[in-house]
């Protein structure tokens, strides 16, 4: 016969492997920049997000936007950025929780369009961040790739210093002279992944209770 204790074990086991260590996705509003797209291209509405607070202009001498962060046709164009460090972010509605992994991800290219070639290739940065500004972790990147979109990732693990901190994602264009004055960012994705040790630490107390039935 079944002693509850054992029926207590055998459901935190199913419930261990019903709860594998997966990444769990973290919404983000307008990820793939599609709410910020208009019937005739080029819009600085950018639903969702925090953009700097340099609109930028034409130039006409560059015969295109300069200081400009874009959102058009579906995704986000970052023109000649190379008088402000400014970041696009989003704070989402999750909080850090100690030991668990987020990932930032989004698509970063060279612009199918180019608006001031210099013939090097795209800079970027991400960002993983707390609401008051910290910044707990970044990922450096350079696509080379001229004209396709290539997927990066920030990855950090939260400590208890972060726990109930605001989860804020961010990305930024690097302006290093080298690099080309454009860069596009698309598909934007934040998952968290919850410490494996939690679910281990559950399997293994499951385990010594039916041991101790036995
Ligand atoms: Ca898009």
């Amino acid at each position: 016969m079944r002693t509850f204790s054992t029926v207590v074990a055998l459901a935190l086991l199913a419930l261990a492997a019903a709860m594998p260590a997966a990444a769990s996705p973290i919404a983000l509003n307008n990820a793939d920049f599609s709410a910020s797209a208009t019937p005739d291209g080029w819009t600085y509405d950018m639903a969702g997000w925090t953009k700097p607070a340099t609109a930028g202009s034409w130039d006409s001498a560059l015969g295109g936007h300069s200081g400009a962060v874009i959102a058009a046709h579906g995704y986000v164009a970052w023109i000649n950025d190379w008088y402000n460090s400014d970041k696009v972010s989003q704070a989402t509605l999750a909080t850090y929780v100690e030991g668990s992994t987020y990932t930032f991800s989004i698509d970063v290219g060279f612009p199918p369009v180019k608006y001031n070639d210099n013939g090097g290739s795209v800079g970027a940065e991400l960002l993983l961040m707390t609401q008051d500004g910290a910044t707990l972790a970044t990922a450096d990147v350079i696509n080379a790739d001229f004209g396709n979109f290539h997927r990066y990732s920030v990855v950090y693990t939260a400590t208890a210093a972060d726990a109930g901190k605001q989860v804020v994602v961010a990305f930024s264009k690097l302006q290093a002279p080298q690099w080309a004055e454009s860069a596009e960012f698309d598909n934007a994705a934040l998952v968290a992944t919850p410490e494996p040790a939690t679910m281990s630490l559950l399997a293994v107390g499951a385990l010594s209770l039916i041991r101790r039935r036995k």
